[in-house]
């Protein structure tokens, strides 16, 4: 009787830490790694996240990137139309297409999410947005 009741209070108590243990587990956010590079670079918003359509994103038209480095580890990416994910609290606010803007980026090839906005500056609207090949390599 009296080892029955040891027993369960030991089963109780390692019920509790694994419940506690596994609450923080929940309650962590996903592992930040932080981003193999950062980008600062020009461009032009060609359109915004539509709300009714889910997974549509920012889309921006942005300059040569020279200093770029890709997965393949080679450099420069040229100028083109691509969705630039917001990182959480980056505000899209007061933007609109056409809007020329420099963005900051951050990059990790090795985890999620691979690309991700952490900054959004509104520039002149006659600021120049170049296009072309990156020249890089
Ligand atoms: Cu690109």
């Amino acid at each position: 009787m009296k080892t029955s009741r040891l027993i369960r209070a030991g089963m109780l108590a390692a019920a509790v830490m694994c419940l506690s243990a596994c609450k923080q587990e929940a309650s962590k956010p996903p592992a930040a790694t932080a981003p193999e590079a950062v980008y600062t670079v020009r461009g032009k918003i060609v359109s915004l996240p539509d709300p009714a359509k889910p997974g549509s994103s920012l889309q921006i038209m942005h300059e040569p990137i020279d200093n770029f480095v890709r997965q393949d580890g080679k450099l420069g990416m040229d100028s083109m139309t691509m969705p630039f994910p917001l990182a959480k609290g980056v505000s899209l606010e007061g933007f609109a297409a056409g809007d020329v803007v420099e963005v900051t980026f951050e990059v990790r090839w090795k985890s999620q999410p691979r690309f991700q906005t952490t900054k959004l500056v509104k520039l002149p609207p006659d600021t120049p947005v170049r296009q072309g090949k990156a020249g890089g390599n």
